[in-house]
């Protein structure tokens, strides 16, 4: 690829550094195969063929007699319907399954049978216990920490009728009755699933609204999932605290052991972590000069929030750390390991090990991770990649020294205790203060993936900088984090590029009183995908501060770049808890007008948040802006109206 066309593909030096090398080696990569796709079937890009049976593919063509539907009868509107819910269904049950596999850590930690983990976080445990109705007072931690994995495993079957408990105790009264009346509160994550495979199989369901109120459903199971795996996770191996790293191909050392932990799961890459420093030794024995974890997505994400680990790549850019010819072993877990990773390791010295039963790739090596011989194994891994390292073959070794800092590790709860700093009282109401005076102009999250249909982080990093010229408070997750990550946007060094002055004048001042001896960054890192949940979290509590319903907070997300069914399923539920959703990759709903209207427009009327497709970032970043704007004059214009009338103010939606 030429320099122009490489600019056309990524907006990451380190990774276009990294293309031009495997087109002179001849090294095919996930561009050359989206390359090589082209041109994408039509039926498929916009919903209207349909597998559901093997009677199909049956594909649409409205103007043509006969083929405007399926050959069951099947309408385009219950096609696309399908196609999309089914997608939430493969997002929820990843994000949830995730979820079990904590709960049961949890539970086999808490009964002495998984002796390599931990309660760490005590005070998180028991203050999710006391959400959820699990008694505290004069017990052990362990009995508290087993009845709340108990309650955790419940949520997924349990057989009553009433919601999943954490959906049910971290939403308000307004919402928790917009779900009732919607009836889409899931009362059990499997069922909730299970229910809509069973809804979109052949013959069952052809009512397309209907279909996607099953589809939301499955979403809130989506959220129950995450919600509980971070919070566990939090009580497992710590609620996270700011931590300073680096970002991109650069933080690969040469003179080290490379291993990358990629995936989601951090049961493992923790795991990794510690074991890495005990068998420090081991490596410099080997011949480096010691062992280098670096992260790639969301386990990668996990990892760098709890305990520093450096960012080697996002989702778009994973083939290219192996490209790098340093990276002596990937260790996957689960989830958005493109299997393309496997052919580029055979071009180098990589090892591949995989480690979960169900995510194996064929020619890697396996190593089964299990709970209660979780340090053994992972011992056994990072040897393994210790032995790897002498296979390197260093006339292969090209590392771009492209890499930047990056201040992430930003729970719900770092960033209570960085407000506290200023308001210890009620700390949410800086944020919302802030809005409130107009110093910023709302929030903007950032998450979801790489996608190569869009210029990989070119469309993540645009919004988020225009949205920061405007002083739009930005906080991310996921993938799209590292996008931000590797262009220097979650540094102090993005509040002074890029910041508005409004929003620079609100960093300056948490930072002047947070104690840390580092910057605050441009882009708050909140987490992982799973930890989506922290940013509802931090919505919830600006709502319930300015006493406000949540589809009227000045509040957007923003999936500039989503790829998998985990971020249609996340945008879904997000749009259900009232905030609008940009999404900067078409999904496949443009072959039924009333499905794509259901997602833009009807959505609003029912939830008051919605879907805004836009593949172009500057047009995005002004929709984003002019939601933020809207509501937040809304506010302010109710805000005068119950002063002048000595009223409430008024509790209906944005509109
Ligand atoms: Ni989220 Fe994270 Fe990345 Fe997308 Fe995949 S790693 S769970 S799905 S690609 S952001
Ligand atoms: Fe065709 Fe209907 Fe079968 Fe779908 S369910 S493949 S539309 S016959």
């Amino acid at each position: 690829m030429s320099t122009a066309e490489l600019e056309k593909r990524t907006a990451d030096p380190a990774a276009a550094e990294m293309l031009a090398a495997a087109g002179e080696a001849q090294i095919l990569t996930s561009w050359d195969r989206y390359k090589a796709q082209q041109p994408q079937c039509k039926f498929g890009l916009t919903g209207i063929c349909c597998r559901i049976c093997i009677q199909g593919p049956c594909r649409i063509i409205p103007s043509k007699p006969g083929q405007d539907k399926g050959i069951c009868g099947a309408s385009a509107f219950t096609i696309v319907a399908r196609n999309l819910v089914r997608y939430i269904a493969g997002g929820a049950s990843a994000h949830s399954d995730h979820g079990r596999e904590i709960a049961y850590t949890l539970l086999h930690t808490a009964e002495g049978h998984a002796k390599d983990y931990k309660i760490t976080d005590t005070k998180k445990l028991l203050q999710v216990a006391e959400r959820i109705g699990v008694a505290t007072e004069g017990r052990d931690v362990a009995d508290i920490a087993k009845d709340v994995a108990i309650k955790a495993l419940e949520d997924f079957g349990k057989y009553d009728n009433n919601p999943c408990t954490w959906l049910d105790t971290t939403i308000d009264e307004e919402r928790r009755r917009k779900f009732r009346h919607t009836d889409i509160a899931p009362t059990a994550i499997d069922r909730s699933i299970t229910q809509l495979m069973h809804q979109t199989h052949m013959g069952t369901d052809a009512d397309p609204v209907n279909i996607i109120f099953g589809g939301l459903r499955a979403a809130l199971s989506d959220y129950t999932g995450m919600y509980l795996a971070t919070d566990l996770t939090d009580v497992l191996f710590g609620t996270p605290v700011p931590v300073m790293t680096e970002a991109n191909l650069g933080v690969l050392d040469a003179e080290k052991v490379n291993i990358a932990v990629h995936g989601h799961n951090p049961l493992l890459s923790q795991m990794v972590v510690y074991a890495a420093r005990e068998l420090e030794k081991e490596a410099i024995n080997a011949g480096a000069k010691g062992i280098n974890i670096v992260g790639i997505c969301c386990t990668g994400n996990e990892v760098l929030m709890r305990e520093g680990v450096p960012t080697a790549a996002n989702f778009g850019s994973q083939e290219l750390v192996i490209m790098t010819g340093a990276l002596d072993a990937m260790i996957m877990d689960v989830q958005c390991i493109a299997p393309g990773v496997k052919d580029l390791c055979n071009c180098f010295h990589t090892m591949l090990i995989t480690t979960s039963s169900i995510s194996k790739v064929p020619g890697s090596v396996h190593i089964g991770f299990n709970e209660e011989t979780a340090m053994e194994d992972a011992k056994k891994i990072v040897r393994l990649a210790i032995a790897q390292y002498g296979k390197r073959k260093p006339e292969l070794v090209k590392i771009p020294q492209l890499k930047k800092q990056v201040v992430g590790g930003f729970s719900y709860e770092a960033l209570m205790d960085l407000l506290a700093k200023i308001n210890p009282d009620n700390p949410i109401s800086v944020i919302t203060d802030a809005i409130e005076s107009g110093e910023i102009k709302g929030v903007c999250a950032f998450a979801g993936c790489n996608n190569q249909r869009t210029i990989h982080d070119h469309a993540t990093v645009t919004i988020a900088k225009e949205l920061a010229k405007r002083d739009v408070l930005l906080v991310s997750t996921g993938c799209a984090a590292g996008a931000l990550a590797k262009a220097g946007l979650l540094s102090s060094e993005g509040v002074e590029a890029w910041a508005g002055p409004g929003l620079k004048a609100f960093i300056k001042r948490l930072e002047e009183n947070s104690g840390l001896n580092a910057g605050l960054p441009l882009v708050f890192h909140m987490g992982s995908c799973v930890d989506n949940s922290r940013i509802a979290q931090l919505w919830s509590s600006m709502a319930k501060n300015m006493n406000i319903p949540i589809p009227q907070l000045p509040f957007v997300a923003s999936a500039p770049e989503a790829m998998s069914e985990k971020a249609i399923s996340i945008g879904s539920w997000v749009i259900t808890m009232g905030i609008p959703c940009h999404v900067g990759v078409l999904p496949p709903i443009e072959g039924s007008d009333l499905v794509y209207g259901l997602t833009t427009q009807i959505a609003r009327d029912v939830f008051g948040g919605y879907f805004i497709f836009e593949t172009d970032p500057e047009k995005a970043a002004e929709k984003l802006y002019q939601r933020l704007e809207k509501r937040a004059w809304k506010l302010r214009i109710h805000k005068l109206a119950a002063e002048k009338y000595e009223s409430t103010p008024d509790q209906g939606y944005e509109g």
